[in-house]
C-alpha cells in the first residue's frame, strides 16, 4: 500500500508523537505488512511522529515497479514551477526555524494550531461545496507526466483531480467522496472506490480524464 500525502489535514511530525485523534489510522497503517507513506504537504516529518516502524516514509519522489508497471510517485503539490510563493512557504515549514518554534510549543500545541490554520486556509480557499480544483495545476501535472520517460503511471494526490489521463497521469484524492484508490496487478490497473460492504466498484480502467467534481 502507498499512500501519496496528504492523509491528515494536519500533521507535523515531532519524535515520536502521533497525536491522539489520529493514531487509529497509524495503528491500521502500521498492521498492513508494507506500507510506503509518501509525506505531502498537510503531513511533514512523518517519520519523526512514527519513530521505528514498519511503515516506510519518503519526501521524495519514487518509483516502484508494481506486476511489471512503472510507477512514479509524488504527492504533487511541487508538478508547477511557477509557484514559487508556495516553494518558499514549502521550505519555511520544513526550516530549521519552524523546528524550533514547533519544538517550544509542543506537540499538542503545534497540533491545534497547525489544524487551524489548515482548516482557515482551507475554507479561504475553497469554501464548503465549491470545486476547488485548479487547472493550472493539472496543466502542469500533465506536463511533467509527459517529460518522464519510462514511466507506465504518474500517480499523484494533491490536486483533488480524481481522474486518468492519456500521459499516464493518474490523480488520486477527491474531497472523499469517491474514496478512491489506485490497484495494479498482474492485470494492470485500475481505479476503484472504496465501499466499506460488498466489493468496490471500478471507476476506470484506463485513461478517462477527470471524474465528475
Ligand atoms: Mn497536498
Amino acid at each position: 500500500m502507498v499512500v501519496v500525502g496528504d492523509l491528515f489535514d494536519w500533521l507535523y511530525g515531532q519524535r515520536g508523537v502521533v497525536p491522539e485523534h489520529l493514531r487509529p489510522v497509524v495503528d491500521a497503517m502500521r498492521a498492513r505488512r508494507r506500507l510506503l507513506w509518501l509525506e505531502g504537504n498537510h503531513d511533514m516529518h512523518v517519520a519523526r511522529a512514527l519513530g521505528p516502524s514498519s511503515i516506510e516514509c519518503s519526501d521524495r519522489p519514487v518509483q516502484l515497479t508494481v506486476a511489471g508497471l512503472s510507477l512514479d510517485l509524488r504527492h504533487g503539490d511541487l508538478v508547477d514551477p511557477s509557484q514559487t510563493g508556495y516553494r518558499m512557504l514549502r521550505r519555511f515549514l520544513r526550516s530549521g526555524l519552524m523546528r524550533g518554534v514547533t519544538g517550544a510549543l509542543g506537540p499538542a500545541l503545534t497540533q491545534r494550531l497547525g489544524e487551524r490554520a489548515t482548516w482557515a486556509r482551507h475554507l479561504q480557499d475553497t469554501p464548503l461545496g465549491v470545486d476547488g480544483r485548479k487547472p493550472k495545476w493539472l496543466e502542469a501535472a500533465r506536463a511533467q507526466a509527459r517529460t518522464l520517460v519510462g514511466v507506465d503511471l504518474a500517480v499523484r494526490g494533491h490536486g483533488h483531480w480524481l481522474g486518468w489521463w492519456d500521459e499516464g497521469l493518474v490523480c488520486l484524492g477527491d474531497w472523499l467522496h469517491y474514496r478512491s484508490y489506485l490497484e495494479v496487478d498482474a492485470e494492470g490497473a485500475r481505479l476503484r472506490r472504496f465501499e466499506p460492504d460488498g466489493e468496490d466498484p471500478v471507476l476506470a480502467w484506463g485513461p478517462v480524464g477527470a471524474l465528475p467534481w
